[in-house]
């Protein structure tokens, strides 16, 4: 008879937490007081005790009390370990309830992830508001200056899927939940203040041309495809949106350091029912700034969470970033007069025409506790606005605010989604909406409907004609069809003033990303289309990218209104004229190995600290370094693992034997190359010339951005030489196109 072994079970108490002071060095591997805080004991027990009040029973082990490990029906759990089994090699149990129920919830974790913006990552705060537009509105929220309201922020990509990485070329959502006093606000918007398309009719051919490709599902999370430029190529109303695509804007350096747009016209309604246009504008405090495109797409490979980790170490160190709510206010006169049409989603209003009205602030300070809980689950809807905001005849808005009440209940499963904390409003709320998948929130009584006779205690809520929610009264007449308006049809003269906005490093950039994408089409002919659009553009333009396809120069499209109007440049409209003056919230990376100069590496620390900025330590290994006077420093990063696409500014601090050792390493020389090409501001210490010799970079090559570390006294000059971050004039010298 064979053996029967005995069963083995492995202890359910081990908590697999490493203890926080695991470094045990004498400087850790990144600023140490922005560290992410470990969670001690006490947090642990805390959360378990949320469990336990929930009917959680307590348990005692050789580690202290715990929350007793139940099914979800409350039946305490013996064994979480082994599945139930006629003898221990004998086969598995239907009987067996607690495999079942665990392995059932498992199998339905997920939820289908958004259609469009599945990607995201949010965080709470709060809106401030520090000017009162009581003269406009009666939004209770816009009222009492000085006045918090709790605020949930989503930011997204676009095209991607859930797990797809976060440096891909695409607009990102913007998208706020207030949780206002008269029930919540959601504005969502995105980083682009203008969209692609005109008609939300159109929407659903857009979203497929730019995802993967139906019969291959690739390329993921990438416009440069011949489906998504086949259908731009054919909808020219596309052109401003394409400018702003191809430009730095969607590849963010930071979700902190883009704006937010509401895009659409929206109305503001005061309580005699006067209404006022409004459009919706996010200003970062962190100022604009982005990354070149060949950094983006060494960032997807080396931390394709970059922005996410990037908010959630920010808010965990306390550096929380924040915007200000812009307003751009008009009435019927100057929409009347404009040179186009305040219902095209494809316009924007420059600010130099209507000045931004700054009225409140937007600060994200706390992190979410549970990602799918919240930032999953929450359901933004543009058809959410609280009395004194309301619609334009906006066919884009329209049709927006059908389509987002729709997608939640798909998405999150049923009508009951306002249940869920996160989309819950915080102000009171009563209604005979009842019944449903998962109703969480169940009224009590007798009385479901109205009217109804049974009194104020017992009749349920009650309508109010005063404080409700009125429509602005806008007069509407017309035959019914289905047109575009001809106000809406001049596609090029806004394109053409983004253009001729930008600094021409970023006329280059547009140029470049035009040519990379319009590569990655197989079909010439599509080539050739797109370009014909940017004829109507600016001519250089056009031919640059001719070129750069090796295409000859075709005939440009018909423009459906003419002339196409030479609008004055706004300045508003470029990053690099709006960028940081400063390097507050923005990271060093430290190059250091054995025997490195302690003074200057401390006297780094020094100036990173006095700047507001962070640092990482990259080292050739994770266990660290010690410094010339024998302090130990650890590394946040491995050479390989720490590229200098991750941080902002770069510095090399190294022995000679150092700097030996990594002229031979290749990621060493990755480090330094790519810093250089990417116009960074570099700080060579002064055993580190080896290093960059390897590298390819001679003396010669170095610029004013590639400034010495000598000794102790050159750290802080070189961070304030930083301060605007890139060298640009470098970019021409690194980059065949330019030359
Ligand atoms: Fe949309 C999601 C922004 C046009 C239909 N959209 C979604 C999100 C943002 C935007 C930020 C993600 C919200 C979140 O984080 O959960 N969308 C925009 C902007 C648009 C726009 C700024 C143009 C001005 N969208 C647009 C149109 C339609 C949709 C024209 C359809 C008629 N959008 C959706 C959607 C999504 C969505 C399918 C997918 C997931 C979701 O709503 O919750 O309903």
């Amino acid at each position: 008879m064979a053996k029967t072994p005995a069963p083995s079970k492995t202890s359910p108490d081990s908590p697999g937490i490493l203890p926080a002071d695991i470094a045990g060095a004498d400087i850790g591997g990144e600023s140490p007081q922005k560290a992410c805080p470990v969670p001690s004991d006490a947090d642990l027990s805390h959360s378990f005790g949320e469990v336990q009040a929930e009917g959680g029973d307590v348990h005692q082990t050789a580690g202290g009390e715990v929350a007793l490990l139940t099914t979800s029906q409350g039946i305490p759990v013996a064994d979480d370990q082994n599945s139930l089994k006629q003898g221990a090699r004998g086969p598995s149990l239907l009987e067996d309830f607690h495999f079942r129920e665990k392995m059932f919830h498992f199998d339905h974790e997920r939820i289908p992830e958004r259609v469009v913006h599945a990607r995201g990552y949010g965080a709470h705060g709060f809106f401030e508001l520090t000017d009162s537009l009581a003269d406009v509105t009666r939004a209770d929220v816009l009222q009492r200056v000085g006045e918090k309201t709790p605020a949930f922020v989503r930011f997204s990509t676009v095209a991607g899927s859930k797990g797809s990485p976060d440096l891909a070329r695409d607009v990102r959502g913007f998208a706020v939940k207030l949780y206002t006093q008269e029930g919540n606000w959601d504005i969502v918007g995105n980083n682009i203040p203008v969209f692609f398309i005109q008609d939300a009719i159109k929407f659903p051919d857009l979203v497929h041309s730019v995802k993967p490709e139906p019969d291959r599902d690739f390329p993921q999370a990438q416009s440069a495809h011949d489906n998504f430029w086949d259908f731009i190529s054919l909808t020219p109303e596309s052109f401003h949106m394409v400018m702003w695509q191809m430009s730095d804007r969607t590849i963010p350096r930071s979700l902190r350091t883009m704006e937010g747009f509401g895009v659409h016209t929206f109305r503001l309604v005061d309580a005699a029912g006067n209404s006022t246009f409004v459009k919706f504008h996010w200003k970062p405090k962190q100022g604009l700034q982005s990354v070149v495109w060949n950094e983006a797409v060494k960032i997807n490979g080396a931390d394709p969470d970059f922005h996410r980790r990037d908010l959630w170490d920010a808010i965990n160190s306390g550096d929380f970033p924040e915007w200000e709510l812009g307003v751009q206010l008009f009435d019927d006169a100057f929409a009347d007069s404009f040179d186009f049409d305040v219902l095209d989603a494809t316009k924007l209003i420059p600010e130099e025409l209507v000045p931004i009205r700054i009225v409140g602030r937007l600060v994200l300070d706390r992190v979410v506790d549970n990602f799918f809980a919240e930032t999953e689950q929450v359901a933004f809807c543009t058809q959410n606005v609280p009395p004194g905001i309301d619609f334009s005849n906006d066919p884009l808005l329209q049709g927006r605010n059908f389509s987002y009440l729709d997608t939640q209940i798909k998405r999150l499963g049923g009508p009951n989604f306002t249940h869920i904390p996160i989309n819950a409003p915080k102000c009171p709320m009563a209604h005979f909406q009842q019944d449903g998948h998962m109703a969480m929130r169940n009224p009590k009584g007798r009385v479901n409907y109205e009217p109804n006779s049974w009194g104020p205690s017992q009749g349920g809520p009650r309508e109010d004609p005063v404080r409700g929610f009125t429509s602005f009264a806008e007069a509407a007449d017309g035959p019914k069809q289905r047109v575009r308006s001809e106000s809406f049809a001049d596609h090029y003269s806004q394109a053409r003033q983004f253009f001729v906005s930008q600094a021409p490093i970023e006329q280059k950039h547009i140029a470049d990303a035009l040519v990379f994408e319009l590569s990655k089409v197989e079909r010439p002919d599509i080539r050739s289309r797109t370009v014909s659009h940017l004829l109507n553009i600016d001519v250089t333009l056009a031919a640059t990218v001719a070129d750069g396809l090796g295409l000859p120069l075709p005939e440009a499209a018909v423009a459906a209104r003419k002339p196409i109007a030479d609008l004055p440049p706004s300045d508003k409209l470029s990053i690099v004229k709006n960028g940081p003056d400063n390097l507050k919230g923005r990271k060093l990376g430290i190059l250091v190995t054995d025997g490195a100069d302690a003074d200057v590496f401390k006297a780094l620390l020094a100036a990173v600290d006095a700047e507001g900025a962070v640092y990482e330590v990259v080292a050739p290994k994770i266990g660290g370094v010690t410094l010339s006077d024998g302090t130990t420093v650890a590394a946040k990063h491995k050479v390989d693992g720490g590229p200098s696409v991750l941080f902002d500014v770069v510095a090399v601090v190294v022995s000679a034997a150092g700097a030996a050792m990594l002229a031979r390493d290749a990621a060493a020389k990755d480090f330094v190359t790519d810093a250089f090409a990417h116009a960074k501001y570099i700080g060579i210490g002064a055993e580190a010339e080896p290093l960059f010799t390897a590298a390819g970079i001679a003396e010669t090559d170095l610029d004013e951005a590639c400034l010495p570390l000598g000794n102790a006294g050159d750290a802080a000059p070189f961070l304030e030489a930083a301060h605007t971050l890139r060298h640009w004039p470098r970019e021409l010298t690194v980059d065949l196109d330019a030359k």
